[in-house]
Formats: structure tokens, sequence, C-alpha cells
């Protein structure tokens, strides 16, 4: 049986719209779940939405619906997004799914039964924006750092979780197996908010219910209280995991909520595992460590030059954005440039600029000119080395340990450091091209041999490139490998199989570009005009009845509709809305009642064509008989728009 290989993303709320950090974790997932295939293991890669809370309440609220509602309308961005992009997603959990819930409540119940969790009373400082209890020194430094969480004080009755219980392990867990949390620096962060007399003091028992707020998942027999967001949102990964995947290899998860993850979530898994006769002061038994998460990996953030993205200084990066220059261009830029664990300035300077440098030069340059000598030297055809001088003998040193270098780093999950590994290796190609002059060696059929082995080695060298980044690229490393004349899907090929000198099964085919180069400027307008429209107000939703029941046609045939003109118009005395018009249908004029007044003049009316309702019984409006009524459009809210007939249509006009 292949090993397994789980990779989970945190779970998104849902109150927001995808941006760049959303993107990065989950591309990032991406390149781990398809490299792993790669690897020969059995991937399974989870990614979601984390649907229940205040927030989403709130946002519910002000919009006039439900949170069901509101999750059902959003949730989709997400999902759809992935799928717009490629992302190889096993499975999306919503924690609104009701096995996610029924996961959440079995487990609630089994650690109260237990003992680790417990009800008691609750007063506490309680950020909304962060959906959890905070202490002074975190509320303090919350506000230092200038976040805008909204701190309120919430005093409640409160299950609780006895994570103080867990400290002893917890420690241990991070001391005897650091790479729990990778990077390591990110580890010692964790480890200073659980070590013994540090300066937070020792692990509190942590508040995992709510009466305060209903959008949530009840505690089973306890009704009022919902369960605490984080206690729901984490345990996503346990019931969403598929069967013979349990535990995660990597959990990829931005700096903000490093320490629900590191300790809170292996905490849980604690309790959840742990049987009688374990001593929570004694050793934490390998069994128990079998059951956590191998690894979580905690990215640091996309910025704008110095300072966070945020929604109220405008300085979100979209996914849209980065997608007008291809996905795949997208996923190379965020997994070149970010070295994991650190903070990185995003500017579109810097991404263009490695576009055109590593893909549009870079591979793409050497692609086509090694592809095209092959053809014009060799037609087409790959040939097998036979001898190397010291320049090729230290190409192919540099080529075979340019694999194993690449594995090495991306086995670290650092793929950052294996694409810098491989282009390292494509310049020195380029290099090699300059100082063996190919073209010079092609004049003289006494340079044959040399000749075969330049264009082989450069060959191989692609060869293995697309191999290596397809899981980083994968549309453009097929591409690639298609124009090598390679068979097949690259994504089908395995690492272990990676044989370099392995001959060439055909000829290559024609070059294609691989990658365009960017106008900077004109791709700049671009980006402008994207974030023009992002920016302008959104259409507000529309507040109409649901659709009224089917009818058939001869029905709908009842109804006698005609074009109309209005000869006259005048407000009706003391009433708010109606206009009284003389309407010309062609075989007779009639009088008829429209409440558009707060729309209309009835200057603005007359000559104006419109639609009657011609067949309509009269009623009275007013004191006044109305004889038909006009159509307009409008939602509860709006002002309503007559419907216009075009200037030719002629009064009596049947509208069918
Ligand atoms: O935290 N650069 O969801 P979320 C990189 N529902 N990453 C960024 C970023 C940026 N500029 N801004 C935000 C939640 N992120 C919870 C998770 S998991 C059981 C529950 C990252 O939608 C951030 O670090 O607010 C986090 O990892 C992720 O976006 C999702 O944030």
């Amino acid at each position: 049986m292949s090993k397994p290989f789980y990779v989970t993303t945190p779970i998104y709320y849902v109150n927001d719209k995808p941006h760049i950090g959303h993107t990065y974790t989950t591309v990032l997932a991406d390149v781990l779940a398809r490299h792993h295939r790669m690897l020969s293991e059995r991937v399974y890669f989870l990614t979601g939405t984390d649907e229940h809370g205040q927030k989403i309440e709130k946002t519910a609220a002000g919009r006039g619906i439900t949170p069901q509602q509101l999750v059902d309308e959003v949730a989709p961005n997400f999902e759809n997004l992935w799928q717009q992009m490629g992302l190889t997603v096993d499975h999306f959990v919503r924690t609104t799914h009701t096995a996610h819930k029924a996961v959440v409540q079995a487990r609630f119940e089994e650690l109260r039964a237990k003992g680790d969790i417990y009800k008691a009373e609750y007063e506490g400082l309680y950020s909304v924006s962060d959906e959890a209890f905070v202490t002074e020194t975190q509320a303090k430094e919350l506000q230092a750092q200038g976040l805008a969480h909204q701190l309120v004080t919430l005093k409640e009755e409160s299950y609780f979780f006895r994570l103080s219980a867990y400290e002893h392990w917890l420690i241990q867990l991070y001391e005897r197996w650091p790479e729990f949390v990778q990077p390591e620096f990110r580890l010692n962060e964790v480890k200073q908010f659980v070590a013994p007399g540090g300066e937070r003091g020792k692990l509190q028992d942590l508040s995992i219910s709510r009466t305060s707020i209903s959008w949530g998942i009840p505690v089973p027999g306890d009704e009022k209280h919902v369960v605490y967001v984080w206690f729901d949102a984490l345990l996503n990964y346990l019931s969403a995991c598929r069967e013979g995947h349990w535990p995660p290899q990597v959990q990829l998860v931005g700096k903000d909520i490093l320490r629900f993850h590191a300790i809170y979530w292996p905490a849980f898994l604690m309790a959840m595992f742990r049987q009688d006769g374990d001593d929570l002061q004694g050793e934490l038994p390998e069994r128990i460590r079998r059951q956590l998460p191998e690894t979580i990996l905690a990215h640091g953030w996309w910025l704008m030059g110095d300072t966070k993205m945020s929604k109220s200084l405008g300085n979100i990066v979209r996914p849209k954005e980065l997608l007008h220059f291809g996905s795949d261009a997208a996923r190379f830029f965020l997994v070149r440039d970010m070295q994991i664990g650190f903070d990185r300035a995003f500017t579109f300077e810097a991404f263009m600029d490695r576009l055109n440098a590593d893909l549009a030069n870079g591979l793409g340059n050497l692609a086509a000119r090694s592809i095209s000598m092959l053809q014009r030297y060799r037609g087409g055809a790959v040939p097998v080395p036979a001898v190397f001088d010291d320049l090729d003998a230290e190409i192919r040193a540099l080529i075979a340990r340019t694999a194993p270098e690449y594995l090495e780093k991306a086995g670290r999950n650092d793929f950052n450091g294996a694409l810098e590994t491989l282009w390292t290796t494509l310049r020195a190609l380029d290099g090699y091209i300059v100082k063996a002059e190919p073209w010079k060696l092609a004049k003289d059929e006494a340079n044959a041999a040399k000749l075969d082995t330049v264009l082989a080695q450069l060959f191989r060298a692609l060869r293995m490139t697309a191999v290596l980044a397809a899981p980083v690229m994968p549309d453009l490393c097929q591409l690639l490998w298609e124009s090598l004349g390679l068979p097949g899907a690259v994504a089908d090929q395995r690492f272990a199989d990676l044989m370099i000198e392995a001959p060439a099964p055909a000829p290559v085919a024609d070059p294609k570009p691989l990658f365009a180069r960017i106008d900077k400027e004109a791709a700049m307008t671009e980006i402008e005009a994207l974030k023009a429209a992002e920016a302008a107000p959104a259409t507000p939703r529309l507040d109409v009845p649901e659709l009224k029941e089917t009818i058939d046609y001869d029905t709908f045939a009842k109804t006698d509709l005609r074009v109309g003109l209005v000869l006259e118009a005048e407000e009706v005395p003391k009433s708010k809305k109606l206009i009284k018009m003389k309407v010309d249908l062609g075989f007779e004029v009639r009088t008829i009642l429209g409440g558009i007044k707060e729309a209309y003049s009835p200057e603005d009316l007359v000559g104006r064509r419109v639609v009657v309702v011609a067949n309509l019984a009269p009623r009275p409006l007013m004191g006044i008989e109305s004889h038909g009524m006009l159509l307009a459009a409008s939602d509860n809210n709006s002002k309503p728009y007559l419907i216009a007939p075009p200037e030719d249509a002629q009064p009596g006009f049947i509208v069918k």
C-alpha cells in the first residue's frame, strides 16, 4: 500500500471574498498534492469553508436573509475559484454539512463524558473579528498592532475544554517532535506561548460554547449553547478526512491562526485519542503522537509595501488580477517568490518582472532555442551523447544533481528554494550555449559528436524541468513535455522514474511558445481596469418575491396586452401615487390610472408609448374608474420603470 499524504488548507470564512492570501495557501496545497502524487503517494487534498459564527449571523441579519442563505450564496465563490484555477481538490468541506455537524456533536459528547469538557461561568474580553476570547495581554497586543479587532466584554455560562491539563504533553510534543511546526522560528513562537512561567503564564482552559450566538452547531443535550467556532472549525479536518488517510501530513495555515492549530488542535486530538490510564503528567505516548498531524506549516503574509492588505485600505490583491496572467504564471510567482514562514511585499512590478525573467526569457527562451537547434541541426531527432569535454562534464554533473537537490528541498516543503535550484541550473544552461557555441559546431562535420552532446544535454535538462516543475505549472510543463516529443501526460510521470540520461523516445515537435512576454505598461492598464470594476459599488441585491407558480400558455394568452400612446396626463388630487392618463389604444381612447407619480411627472408621460393590460376588468381608484393597467418593472424597493415599446410600434399593436 502506498504512503498516504493528507494535506489541508484552513477552511475560509465565507464573509469575505477570496484574496491573494487564500489563493496562495490553496495553490501551495495543490502544489504539494500534485508533487506527492508524482512521488506515488496516495494523496487526499482537503479545503473548504468555515460557515458558522457571529460574523456570519450579523452579515446575514444586515442583509435581511438567513445565515444559511448567506453561506449558500458565498461558499461557491471559493469552490468555483479553485475549479477555475484547476486545483486538484479531493473534497470541499463546509461546516454546515450534516456529516460535519454530526462529528462535532459526537466528539463533544465523547470529551464531555471523559471529563475533558465541563460547564462553568465565563467572563472575559472577546474579539468579535477573531471569534475568540482573548487575555488582557493579547488584547493589548492586538490593539498595539493596529488590527481593528472589536473587543467586547462577555459574561456567560460556557462549556470549557480542559486545555490546561494538556500543557505538559504539548510541551513534549514541541520538544521531541519539533517538525510538528514548520518553519522552526514559528515553533519558537508557539513554545513561548505555552512555556510554563513564560510571559503568558500557564495555559487556561478554553471556552468552547456560546449562548449569545445561535448560528452554530448546538451542544448535544443543552441546545441553548452552540459549539464555539474554533472547536467546530478545527474538527473539519477530522470530519472530512477520507478513510485510511488519518492523520494529516501537512496542514497549511497562515501565521495568524497558528496558535489555534499548534495548541488547541493537538490538545483536542490528544483528548480524543487518550485512553484510561494514560498519564497526562507523564510521557506523551508515541501512540498518540502518531494520531496528530505530522506538520503544521505556517506561512507569512503577502503585504502591500510594509502594510497589511485590508479592505479598508483598498489594497487587496484579488485572484482575478493574478489570473489575468494565466493560472500557471500566478502559481509560479506565488510559490517562487514567497519563502514559507516569512512575510513578503507584493507588487505587480515584481510579479511581471519575475514572469518575464523566468518564464518568457529563462525557461521559455531556453526551450525555444534548444528545440529549434535540434530541428535545424538534427531534423528533430535527439542524439545520444558520446564525448564529454570538461564543460560538458560539468553540465552533466550539474543536471544530475539538480533533481535530487530539487526533491530534497521540496521534501522539506521548501518549493521556493527548490525552484531557485532549478532556475540556477537553467541559467547555467544558457551559459553553456553561449560557451559551446553550437552554431559554430554545426558548421564543421568534425564537431558532430560534440554538437550531439550539447543538444542531448539541453534536451535532458528540459525534460527533467518539465517533470520537476509540473506540480507548480501543470499546463506550461505539459506544453513543454509535448514540444519535447514526449508521450502522455507529464503529471503521470513519477519522480522515482526520472531517468535523466534515458534516450528520447521520439523526435521533438515544433517549439510552442511557453509564455508570452508581458508588456508591463499595457498589463498595468488592464489591471487598473479590473481594480476599478472591483471597486465599483455592487448593484444592490434584488428584493423580489419568489417566482410565481407555472401557468400554461392558454392561461397566459388570456391576457391581452396592447401598445398604447399617452395623450394626456394629470396628477390625481390628494393621491401620493396616482396619475390619471388618457391612452390611445388604436381602436379607442381609455382612461387609465397608474401608481407612478414618484417616478414620472405628467409632462414626462405625454407622448410616451406604454404597454397596457387591455382586457383587465375596470376598477375604481380614488373615485375614478381605471380601464386597464400599464406594465412597469421594479423590485420591492425601486421606483417603477415603465415598459416602453419602440417609437415605431403603433398604438393598438398586440404585445405577446
Ligand atoms: O482564519 N497573505 O479564515 P480566513 C497570506 N476560518 N495569507 C493571508 C493573508 C495575506 N495577506 N491574509 C489572510 C480563518 N491570509 C478561519 C480558519 S481553519 C480551521 C479556520 C490567510 O478566511 C490567513 O493567514 O480569515 C489564514 O490562514 C487564511 O488566509 C484564511 O483566513
